[in-house]
């Protein structure tokens, strides 16, 4: 397995919406693989395929809370068939936005399909943490980051902030 380097905005393939895969080969596997670990190492609890560079639609998941109990979704193509009416607001962090925090407010419930790392179809409904974690990956695929679910004063302050981290990265090399 490799770790590959995470993406952080302003970035163009962040704001891409992503292809969909054809299947899940031994190609698509890898990439589900390598985006694991590269989430593991961060750590993140969700990883999706345009935070590395790639603009297909690959996410990986894991909210077990220690690497004792890992429980490794992986997800291509997946799709949202329902939400519950009622919301929930979870406090929401991004590795693409990175040292910034901010309650964002998503249906409390979801039903997703899927393709697995097996290529079968897989349909979940799930609710708190995992349900919000799906959105926020789902919101990846369509170039959308959770600062885009903020009022713009504050999506601009964090943005600008990170340029100015981009820029003087930079100049420093
Ligand atoms: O690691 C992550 N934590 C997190 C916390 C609350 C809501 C969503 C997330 S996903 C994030 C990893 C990430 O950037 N996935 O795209
Ligand atoms: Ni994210």
């Amino acid at each position: 397995m490799t770790v590959l380097p995470i993406v952080t905005a302003p970035d163009p393939v962040l704001k891409k919406k992503a292809v969909k895969v054809a299947a899940v080969d031994d190609r698509v596997r890898q990439l589900m693989d390598d985006m694991l670990e590269t989430m593991y190492l961060a750590p993140g609890i969700g990883l999706a395929a345009p935070q590395i560079g790639l603009s297909e639609r690959v996410v990986v998941i894991d909210i077990g809370r220690s690497e004792e109990n890992r429980q490794p979704l992986y997800l291509a193509n997946p799709e949202i068939l329902w939400v519950s009416d009622e919301d929930n607001i979870y406090e929401e962090g991004c590795l693409s936005v990175p040292e910034h925090y901010a309650e964002v407010t998503r249906p409390k419930a979801v039903k997703v399909s899927f393709l697995d790392r097996d290529n079968n179809t897989v349909e979940i409904e799930t609710d708190g943490l995992l349900a919000t974690v799906i959105q926020h990956e789902l919101d990846h695929l369509d170039g959308v980051l959770f600062i885009d679910h903020l009022t713009s004063l504050k999506r601009n302050m964090i943005l600008r902030k990170l340029l100015k981290q981009k820029k003087e990265a930079a100049a420093d090399k």
